[in-house]
């Protein structure tokens, strides 16, 4: 509707290791913005709940064997899908926090090593985020701490991981915000929270959204 045009919602994305504190923190902030008045969902990717996200579900449960270059094209069609969604939502105002987005494909695929442009060119004309945290933890992190569960999907082992935080490091650019995600939960929390809110704010004043890649 008209009076709510130019006054769009802020894509944000969380990137980061497995067990960072991904999960745990983007349902912190959409709570955080919506009792500051700015109305945000979440998004969380893969999103297991479509027919592609069933079959990017079992392969990392490894009930099932895909060639890697066939699951990294699973894994940007599952964007794909979710993409006029999201727009929409922007459009109207709504914030949304992505758990996880096109740069954790690119970082999987490239620690295997597929070739960085070939992981990129599937996901050119997504939505570009406005802001990317990345929630920086050391890959060792995870034996010295109480996050548990940790080991029982494909790459969750710390060689690879260590792969992964590499291709992160490639990927990165200044715009990105890195969070120390070694502090308690409140403590990422807080340094997150007034970052997203700038963001919002921006987004809301009437910065135009883009695409992938910038
Ligand atoms: N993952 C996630 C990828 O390899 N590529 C992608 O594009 C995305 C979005 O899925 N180990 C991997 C990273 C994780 C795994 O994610 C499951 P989560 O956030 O644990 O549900």
């Amino acid at each position: 509707d008209k009076c709510r045009s130019g006054s769009r919602g802020a894509l944000v994305v969380l990137e980061g290791l497995d067990r960072c504190g991904k999960t745990s923190q983007s349902t912190r902030l959409v709570n955080n913005l919506d009792e500051l008045g700015y109305p945000a969902e979440l998004f969380r990717f893969p999103d297991r709940n479509t027919v592609i996200g069933q079959m990017i579900s079992s392969y990392l449960n490894s009930d099932s064997q895909l060639d890697n270059h066939t699951i990294h094209l699973l894994f940007s069609a599952n964007r794909w899908e979710k993409r006029s969604l999201m727009e929409s939502k922007l459009q109207r105002g709504i914030t949304l926090i992505v758990d996880r987005y096109a740069y954790s494909r690119v970082a999987f695929s490239a620690a295997k090593g597929l070739d960085i442009e070939w992981c990129k060119a599937p996901d050119m004309g997504l939505l570009a985020p406005d802001l990317v945290l990345y929630l920086d933890i050391s890959p060792e992190f995870f034996l010295s701490s109480k996050r548990g569960g940790y080991g029982g999907e494909r790459y969750e082992q710390l060689e690879f991981q260590k792969k992964v935080a590499q291709a992160y490091q490639v990927l990165r650019d200044d715009s990105w915000k890195i969070i120390d995600a070694n502090l308690s939960v409140e403590g990422v929390e807080e340094q997150m929270k007034s970052i997203v809110l700038d963001c919002a704010k921006t987004c809301r004043n009437g910065k135009s959204l883009s695409e992938l890649w910038l």
